[in-house]
């Protein structure tokens, strides 16, 4: 155990001191695979990264709900549409844990999402990408999911204690999502020509923004190394993109269709596929707000945001009144 030291460095940390042996008692607790918990005390960087990444993820989790959300009514059967309502309802509920997993690190909720309404918080790019038939559901579990479980389940072993163990159930849930998408190929990869064509056509449109979603190159992942040594993240961008590519290459065989990759090809030495070069630029511009869908997405948040204001003045009343009673 590394604490000693650190009690006294959680003193002055409500003192505002952060002096060098704080920061290295820290690390060697970090090193030592010690979860950090909400109450420890914690570099000012540390925090900020994790409420950086967490509210993003959170945001992710809550806008990600709307491309797939689109095609509730339209699902072609009763299955499928009680199977995608529970998978967007997962979705609310991972958003709903990773803003309170946020807020054990000292930001309100209302903060949190009063910067994604207004446009400033980011959120993964990949939701910005409109669903056009319902072959991009069965893509969009197949790959978004798949690329969401190779980078989450190393969260699950975080350094922060409350975001490794909020990703524990994320991850299972993401691995059934993960399973009905690739569910929904191989019905539309075994149908008939036009259905397999509907599977080629989301697969095309969907697998660079998937490898987008792992985010810059290592070269250009400002936050990596520092999030590396605190043991948030456990691989860096371009390793986990590997593995996604490596994982899903021989998925998109057995389905019999193809990735939209000349460049793709399997390498023997490294036992690796190496693939093309992502469209960086494309990737910038949906960042910065001006993919096909952002305007969209954040209109449509704010929308329900402020149809539901009346449900959270109810809730506010009611409790008031609970607390009330409770106080006689
Ligand atoms: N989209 O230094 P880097 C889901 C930003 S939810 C937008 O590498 P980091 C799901 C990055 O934030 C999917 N922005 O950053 C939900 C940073 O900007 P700031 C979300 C991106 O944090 C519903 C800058 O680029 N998953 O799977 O070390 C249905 C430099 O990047 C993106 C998570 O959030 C992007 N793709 O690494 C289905 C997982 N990539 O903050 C599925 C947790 C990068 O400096 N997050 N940026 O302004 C992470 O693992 C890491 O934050 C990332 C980025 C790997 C995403």
């Amino acid at each position: 155990m590394y604490t000693q030291g650190l009690d006294q460095a959680g003193k002055d940390q409500e003192a505002g001191a952060e002096t060098p042996e704080h920061l290295e008692a820290f690390q060697k607790r970090i090193d030592a695979e010690e979860k950090i918990e909400a109450k420890d005390w914690m570099p000012e960087a540390y925090r900020r990264t994790l409420v950086r990444q967490i509210s993003q993820h959170a945001h992710s989790e809550i806008i990600g709900m709307q491309p797939e959300g689109n095609w509730l009514t339209r699902a072609p059967s009763l299955k499928r549409k009680v199977i995608l309502l529970a998978k967007v309802q997962d979705e609310a509920g991972h958003g709903l844990y990773l803003y309170s997993a946020a807020e054990t690190l000292g930001v309100s909720r209302g903060q949190m999402v009063a910067d994604l309404l207004s446009g400033k918080a980011k959120y993964s790019s990949i939701f910005n990408y409109p669903t056009l038939t319902w072959a991009d559901i069965g893509a969009i579990g197949w790959l978004v999911d798949g690329a969401a479980i190779m980078n989450q389940i190393p969260l699950c072993r975080c350094s922060y204690g409350p975001y490794a163990r909020a990703m524990v159930r994320v991850c299972k849930e993401e691995s059934f999502h993960q399973r009905q998408g690739f569910d929904i190929m191989v019905s539309l990869c075994r149908g008939t020509a036009e259905q397999k064509a509907m599977a080629q056509d989301a697969l095309n449109r969907w697998w660079w923004p998937s490898l987008m979603m792992f985010g810059p190159n290592d070269a250009n992942s400002k936050h990596s190394a520092q999030s590396m040594a605190w043991k948030i993240k456990r691989f860096s961008n371009d390793e986990l993109r590997q593995k996604f590519v490596d994982a899903t290459v021989p998925q998109a065989d057995f389905l019999g269709i193809t990735m939209p990759d000349d460049a793709l090809v399997f390498d023997k030495d490294s036992g690796h596929y190496s693939f093309g070069e992502i469209d960086w630029q494309e990737f910038m511009d949906v960042v910065a707000g001006n993919g096909p869908c952002n305007r969209q997405r954040l209109e449509k948040r704010n929308k329900a945001h402020n149809d539901g204001a009346w449900v959270r003045e109810a809730a506010q009343a009611y409790a008031e009144k609970q607390a009330a009673c409770a106080a006689a």
